[in-house]
């Protein structure tokens, strides 16, 4: 997969190269490259902002520079693209969003820091090109750039090859629709408190029933939401009992 990112704070992409995806980076599975959008400036100062129309606070990023930008990236690789604008004021990421993700040959990220990205930016490319305005959850970032790092990261990991036990990410939370009960290792007692004994019972029916349990007790108690979203055929006899 191949992943563009233009940003005016390119440093901030670095951790990128590290640990798990620098490795997917390293071995070929993914193509990562970090644009800093000042090179598609004219100006002396560099300028990629400007005042709002209307009015009110903050600085808006101007389009023809990222016009130019987004052009000579997307014109760079012939592989069709998906892209991605990090925002908060856009649909939620989500891990659905991000098995889709995983399944395109190339995305495209653009940052906005202050206010945004002129709105005509958007508009323009979705004429021509899929294009998302994503948010990664209901709080305020100063910019896109520590959303794009959480987008790839979610993507990377579902690329065959990418995490060392493809099981990880079949089982892991969200898979089922329901988030992740508790895990332990050794030793069996630490600090008094004693591993739950059904997990060292051998017993592989009785721990995958306890698993089960445990996942829809805490998602119950942490996400309401997520049991109320099930499809009606998502829990079975046992779990109701629960
Ligand atoms: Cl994607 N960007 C910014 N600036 N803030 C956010 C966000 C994105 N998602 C949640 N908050």
């Amino acid at each position: 997969m191949r992943i563009d990112v233009v940003t005016i704070f390119p440093g901030y992409l670095a951790p990128l190269r590290e640990a798990l995806l620098g490795r997917a980076v390293g071995t070929g599975l993914l193509d990562i490259a970090v644009h800093d959008l000042r090179d598609w400036t004219h100006d002396v100062h560099q300028a990629v902002d400007d005042a709002p129309y209307g009015g009110g606070p903050g600085m808006v990023m101007r389009p023809h520079v990222w016009g130019e930008a987004l052009d000579d990236v997307l014109a760079a690789d012939p592989r069709p693209a998906r892209l991605v604008v990090p925002t908060p004021a856009g649909r939620p990421f989500t891990q659905a969003a991000a098995h889709a993700y995983a399944a395109q040959e190339r995305l495209v990220f653009a940052c906005g820091r202050y206010e945004g990205i002129d709105q005509r930016v958007v508009d323009h490319y979705a004429a021509s090109m899929p294009v998302d305005e994503i948010s990664i959850g209901d709080y305020v970032l100063v910019g896109g750039e520590v959303a794009v790092l959480v987008v790839v990261e979610a993507v990377a990991r579902l690329l065959p090859g990418v995490l060392g036990n493809p099981r990880s990410a079949a089982e892991d939370s969200f898979s089922d629709g329901l988030l992740e009960g508790p895990a332990y290792t050794r030793p069996e007692v630490w600090r008094g408190h004693a591993v739950p004994e059904v997990l060292r019972s051998g017993n592989h029916g009785a721990i995958a029933r306890w698993r089960r349990d445990r996942a829809l007790e805490r998602t119950a108690e942490r996400r309401p939401d997520l049991i109320a979203a099930l499809p009606p055929d998502a829990l079975d006899e046992a779990d109701r009992a629960l």
